[in-house]
């Protein structure tokens, strides 16, 4: 079936769904968006990934011109146009068509873009036998230039970091900041585990507060894994006795391999594989 994307209230296929090469989404990266996971025909999380959306819109000057509910309704009403059971939608906000210019106000009306459809992120047998990252030298964006909790269309910085990774040949890059820390990868968060302890760096570490990795934290919390968000440095991840990447995309998947050293055994650690199972409950539940 082909795709129904809405847009601004209206289902277009996805050959006619179209905006302006005027919209400042296009000519500068003006707009926030989310990424969103659909199992079981279930939206998960959807009221914290709406919540996150309008954090971010708010930051960027951005007022979307919807309500959290009426946004919510459209996710799950375009959602059901598309007979999805398990899928991927991308919500995206742009400023909006406006003149040749940076100033957001001489756009017009923001446009509310809702795409369903899949997404593979890694392949399958990665899940299995874990992946290998290594670390790129573009650092994350500093939060005094672009706050890396505003999930906005601006990517380049991960993408920047992402063809690195790809160059060295790894799928994911990790990412440091401006204080040399570990941040987070591309597209995902981080997590270590060392004798037990699940650690994953602090919000003020300069990532995205991944809706993932608050899922994680909460079932390992319930598991009885103590759970500490501290400053990790890449000593940690050499160090590690398991390491493992989430994501809305990538959701729990586990990392044997940084900057060409093996972490722990070299293979997906206990912790990980529990969590992993934990989460795919959670998500189907
Ligand atoms: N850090 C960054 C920089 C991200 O972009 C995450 C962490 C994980 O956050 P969530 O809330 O998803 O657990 C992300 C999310 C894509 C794609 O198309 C990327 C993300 C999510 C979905 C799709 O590459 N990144």
């Amino acid at each position: 079936m082909t795709p129904k994307v809405y847009i601004n209230g209206k289902l277009f296929d996805k050959p006619d769904a179209k905006v302006s090469v005027y919209d400042h989404g296009f000519l500068y990266g003006d707009g926030v968006f989310e990424g969103i996971r659909v199992y079981d025909g279930k939206v998960f999380r959807l009221a914290e990934h709406i919540d996150r959306l309008y954090d971010s819109a708010r930051h960027i000057y951005l007022e979307i011109p919807m309500s959290r509910d009426q946004m919510t309704e459209a996710v799950i009403s375009t959602v059901k146009a598309n007979a999805k059971r398990d899928g991927y939608i991308r919500l995206v906000i742009s400023r909006g068509a406006g003149y040749l210019g940076l100033d957001p106000r001489k756009t017009s009306d923001p446009q509310i873009i809702i795409i369903v459809d899949d997404i593979t992120m890694y392949p399958p047998e990665l899940y299995e036998n874990g992946m290998e990252i290594v670390t790129a030298s573009t650092i994350r964006n500093h939060p005094h230039a672009l706050d890396p909790r505003i999930k906005s269309l601006n990517y380049l910085n991960n993408i920047m970091a992402k063809v690195e990774g790809a160059k060295a040949g790894a799928l994911e890059a990790l990412m440091l900041n401006h204080k040399g820390e570990v941040a987070e990868c591309t597209g995902d968060n981080i997590f270590l585990v060392k004798r037990g302890v699940l650690k994953t760096p602090p919000t003020d570490a300069g990532i995205l507060e991944g809706i993932t990795r608050g899922a994680v934290i909460e079932l390992a919390r319930a598991a009885d894994i103590p759970v500490a968000e501290m400053a990790l440095t890449r000593h940690d991840v050499y160090t590690a006795d398991e390491c493992f990447l989430t994501g809305t995309a990538a959701e729990v998947i586990p990392v044997i391999k940084c900057d060409g050293r093996p972490i722990g055994t070299g293979k997906p650690g206990p912790i990980t594989r529990q969590l992993r199972e934990r989460f795919q409950k959670l998500a189907r539940e």
